[in-house]
């Protein structure tokens, strides 16, 4: 590189470091951070989780705060909510605290109103990073042993109660859930799903994203009936009739890769790591069930079937963050395939552009979010191959600032698409520009 390149870069990193920050101390709101202003007013579980990745660049202290208050926010039966609603944001996003009236589901959180269903369990990871950013920030604030009995208690809720199948993987209950709302995974099983709620529904979100960019009127209608039919059971996971269980591998491989963080959590602290680990290695086995060996990925199950869903979507990539996770290579090979980044595509499509299901625009079905990402550039360092990682972040930096931190990119050209000044993508931005050597 010469001098010149060099110091052009260092400009360039300079100022999107100043970009990504500015995102992200707009979007603060005193005790969390907002996905985005407009369309996400409220405190997201896994994106808070994201966000405290970037934020404990800016500020530890807030990056802790970050975390705490959605701990702050956990059912007494221990899950951690999607969402944590600010009241004074109430109707501007659907379904908010007034369809959830979570303080009268017994076990919900005593001192927030929330969402029912769950995200992703990226908790424990980001603790464990938060915390070895300012190890002396985080031990005078007890923050380590302050956190650690929630996670234990926000992992057992989900092997105990999402267990489903009996077979050793949790079950989502709702497309909210893994947080790939759209994918074409859920297809099959939510094709079963009446799309006629009881109630009628409206959708706030259109007026933040472009034309064909959110899911249809139709999805929404089966998201509304299962979000109904969950509430009105309480929330409980004991309704032997609720229609749509599926196994995702997403939501199974960042449970696991959250239990080795808390091994090390519990190593700082004095607790014991050997049951955690122990229990990040049968859920590392347990994901071989989701294996398809036509498509070489993992995939998606109905719970009650155990029957694959032949679809190849970024879901499928994440165990890639788990050390031992079996057919790695072969991955690695999906991955640089022509479904993925051997299609030509920066970041990683949500669908494989292979798919019949595959939409460039829609949400979930194609696009490539910064988040999964970011995922699988480290999975990818964990499999042994930085060049790959490299490729996905040096991608992550260029399109985050020139797209204002778009919500999701068009996988090819990086088109910004969805909401604008979109916190994780601000925020993973800033990791990755924290981590760059050069
Ligand atoms: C999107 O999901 C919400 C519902 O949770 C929605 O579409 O209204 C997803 O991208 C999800 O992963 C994300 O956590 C959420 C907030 O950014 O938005």
């Amino acid at each position: 590189m010469t001098r010149q390149t060099a110091t052009a870069r260092t400009a360039g990193a300079t100022s999107a470091r100043a970009a990504a920050t500015e995102v992200l101390l707009a979007n603060w709101r005193g005790d969390h951070t907002v996905p985005a202003a407009g369309l996400y007013p409220h405190q997201w579980s896994w994106d808070s989780a994201f966000i405290a990745f970037g934020l404990r660049h800016v500020s530890p202290r807030r990056a802790r705060l970050e975390l705490e208050t959605l701990l702050g926010a956990q059912w007494t039966d221990g899950r951690l909510p999607q969402i944590v609603f600010d009241p004074a944001k109430g109707a501007e996003y659907s379904p908010g605290p007034s369809f959830w009236r979570s303080s009268e589901i017994p076990g919900s959180s005593p001192v927030a109103s929330t969402a029912g269903f769950v995200q992703p369990a990226v908790h424990a990871w980001a603790a464990l990073a938060v915390h070895e950013s300012d190890p002396s920030g985080s031990d005078r604030a007890r923050f380590l042993e302050r956190a650690y009995p929630r996670l234990v208690a926000w992992h057992a809720y989900l092997a105990e109660r999402r267990d489903r199948g009996g077979r050793g993987l949790i079950s989502i209950v709702h497309p909210w859930e893994p947080g790939t709302d759209n994918s074409p995974l859920w297809d099959t099983v939510l094709a079963t799903v009446p799309d006629t709620p009881r109630d009628p529904f409206d959708r706030p979100d259109l007026a933040h994203a472009g034309d064909g960019e959110r899911p249809s009127d139709r999805d929404y209608g089966r998201y509304y009936w299962l979000a109904e039919r969950y509430r009105d059971h309480d929330c409980d996971d004991h309704d032997d009739a609720y229609p749509f269980l599926v196994e995702d591998p997403l939501s199974n491989a960042l449970l696991a890769r959250s239990e080795l963080a808390l091994a090390d959590i519990a190593g700082h602290i004095g607790a014991d790591p050997a049951p955690h680990r122990a229990r990040a290695a049968d859920l590392t086995a347990a994901l071989d069930q989701l294996w398809h060996d036509d498509l070489g990925i993992h995939t998606a199950a109905d719970t009650r079937t155990g029957e694959l869903v032949p679809v190849a979507t970024v879901n499928g990539l994440v165990p890639l963050v788990l050390p031992g996770i079996r057919h790695a290579d072969r991955l690695v090979e999906t991955l640089t395939g022509p479904g993925f980044l051997g299609s030509g595509a920066r970041l990683v499509p949500s669908t494989a552009v292979t798919a019949d299901a595959y939409d460039p625009r829609l949400y979930w079905r194609g696009p490539a979010w910064f988040n999964t990402s970011w995922l699988v550039a480290e999975g990818t360092c964990v499999q042994g191959r930085p060049d790959i990682a490299d490729g996905l972040r040096r991608a992550i930096v260029d399109l985050a600032a020139p797209g204002d931190h778009p919500e999701y990119v068009g996988p090819a050209d990086g088109t910004p698409h969805g909401t604008r000044r979109f916190s994780w993508t601000a925020a993973l931005a800033l990791d990755v520009l924290h981590g760059r050597r050069s």
